[in-house]
């Protein structure tokens, strides 16, 4: 071969590397398929919305004009039902049978944005995609090109959750909101708030004040790491609480955005902040303190009758406010060295045939759920729920390990994915060595995006109960918003991808390019992230 050929070659060679990369736009979760053409639409400040009018979509053509308006300094101009000259068109397709409950195609052309699906869910879907793409396609100059394209997608899991602990540490209803923003960025239909612990109670409950005039407030804080003694304390008073006048106004937010808010309400353990309140719930009634620092504690909720009187007055409140079919009871890490010596308790056992304390607990949490089924709600716990029998239409939440998870499929019992090594964002994602201070572990960004929550060894049908996977929040060692977005960015991207995007399209290396042009998407949205989450280090998890 003559060295002009050799070069030539060269040049053909990279030239088609570049295209191969220009394929690729820069949406997560990845789409399920995606057409990339050779003409550019280009937005200018005449953008027009329009839609048809179902009650709907107008909701959702004006919320993503806000969006837009409040993010990029766009207007965008409701046309209504004018289909004339829009630029941006919301669509319900004639043929719904084409489309999942939550997918869409989003088609861009030179003339013209076009976005068809069978729900609003999916036309709602198109439109972050659409906001991806506008995000990560401007110049300096702020003039947004955008690829010709045709994009189909749709979710792989029906369940794409995000949680967020608010009892350790309280953040803000502007911050909630924010959270909540990005789960609609990256698809996420499941916002599971983590209302009690034993270091604050933060729901307002009309019929209860002392929940929120003593629960909510603990008078000092542990410094440091929980692991390490002698225990130091701040010496600060905390807390504080949302009102239901705010949990409505969130609740709301969240539905605008299609995303469901799964409340929490811990029972029986994890209760010291109630119990500080309402001392007689205890077995052993004591002056009891909110707890000042982290870990598991022996004093729990007595499975007595003023107990779950208590309990179905929280969650008849707790039901009015969150319209949500599940309402999560925790269940976890519930110490039973009260319940052994005491004679309510050891009553209990005897009358209804029990075996131990772990089946009383299995009573306790089967007692709340047929009253929650009464109410038309279905309960979710935490893997020890499975403990002494799992309750009548339980969902699990399988947190330790997958083995619970496992265990609950086989019985037919749905399940959502939280495994601790995978799932805990509250783990370091870098080197802890030079990271802020974390709870421990070590679950990097890669480790995140291969999780895979349908377990081998369940077959096909068993494998129907898993819903999705869930990243947990736990704020023990987050005190600031900002360190709450730093831990779960990028992470929360690399779960978007496992819940969304279907296996055979999950791809690591176009992650790796598509999550660096996310970060100027936080960048100009404003969250805080880790910027370093691809070094691996040696420690297992
Ligand atoms: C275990 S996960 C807990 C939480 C802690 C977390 C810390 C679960 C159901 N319970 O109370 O915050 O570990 O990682």
């Amino acid at each position: 071969m003559n060295r002009f050929a050799i070069v030539a070659l060269f040049v053909v060679f990279f030239a088609s590397c570049r295209t191969q990369i220009k394929k690729e736009v820069d949406i997560i979760p990845r789409p399920q398929k995606i057409e990339i053409g050779n003409s550019v639409f280009k937005i200018n400040s005449n953008l027009t919305i329009n839609y048809e009018d179902d009650g709907s979509l107008g909701k959702t053509a004006d919320y993503f004009s806000r969006l837009v308006e409040n993010k990029l300094g766009l207007r965008i101009n409701d046309a209504g039902k004018e289909e004339n000259n829009s630029s941006i068109k919301l669509l319900y397709a004639d043929d719904k049978s084409l489309f999942g409950e939550e997918g869409y195609k989003l088609s861009i052309k030179e003339s013209g944005i076009k976005i068809t699906a069978a729900t609003g869910k999916g036309i709602f879907y198109g439109l972050q995609s659409l906001f991806q793409l506008m995000l990560t396609n401007r110049d300096e100059n702020d003039i947004i090109e955008l690829p010709e394209a045709e994009i189909a997608d749709d979710a792989m899991f029906k369940y794409r959750g995000m949680h967020l602990d608010v009892g350790r540490h309280i953040f803000p209803v502007r911050f909630i909101k924010k959270y909540i923003d990005l789960l609609a960025l990256y698809k996420f239909n499941t916002f599971h708030w983590h209302l009690t612990d034993d270091q604050g109670w933060r729901i307002e409950i009309k019929k209860y004040p002392r929940l929120t005039e003593i629960g909510a407030w603990r008078d000092q804080t542990l410094i440091g790491h929980g692991g390490k003694k002698p225990y130091k304390y701040d010496g600060e008073k905390y807390g504080g609480f949302y009102n239901q006048d705010e949990i409505r106004d969130i609740v709301k937010y969240a539905e605008e955005r299609k995303i469901t808010i799964i409340p929490e309400i811990e029972m029986p353990g994890h209760s010291m902040a109630a119990l500080a309140a309402y001392p007689e719930l205890a077995c052993h009634p004591a002056d009891f303190k909110v707890a000042e620092r982290w870990g598991v504690f022996d004093d729990i909720y007595c499975a007595k009758d003023e107990t779950f009187e208590f309990l179905e007055n929280v969650l008849l409140e707790v039901m009015e406010l969150f319209p949500s079919k599940y309402i999560h009871i925790g269940g976890d890490e519930a110490p039973k060295t009260k319940w052994k010596t005491s004679a309510v308790c050891q009553a209990t056992i005897k009358r209804e045939g029990l075996k131990d304390e772990q089946e009383l607990q299995s009573y306790f949490i089967q007692r709340i759920g047929k009253f929650l089924n009464a109410h038309g709600r279905s309960i979710i716990g935490w893997d020890e729920i499975l403990e002494g029998g799992l309750a009548a239409n339980a969902t699990l939440m399988s947190w330790r390990g997958t083995e619970g998870g496992i265990a609950a499929a086989m019985q037919g019992h749905d399940v959502i994915m939280t495994p601790g090594s995978y799932c805990y964002f509250d783990h370091y994602q870098a080197n802890p060595e030079t990271e802020p201070l974390a709870i421990g572990g070590y679950t990097s960004l890669e480790k995140v995006y291969y999780y895979n929550p349908i377990p081998d060894t369940l077959s096909r049908k068993e494998a129907k109960h898993i819903l999705g996977a869930q990243a947990n929040v736990w704020t023990e060692y987050m005190g600031t918003s900002e360190y709450v977005e730093y831990m779960i960015l990028p992470r929360m991207a690399a779960l978007a991808e496992v819940d969304w995007t279907y296996p055979a399209n999950k791809d690591w290396g176009s992650f790796k390019n598509r999550v660096k042009e996310h970060f100027r998407i936080y960048d100009e949205l404003g969250y805080d992230y880790c910027d370093h989450p691809f070094e691996t280090i040696n420690k297992p998890n």
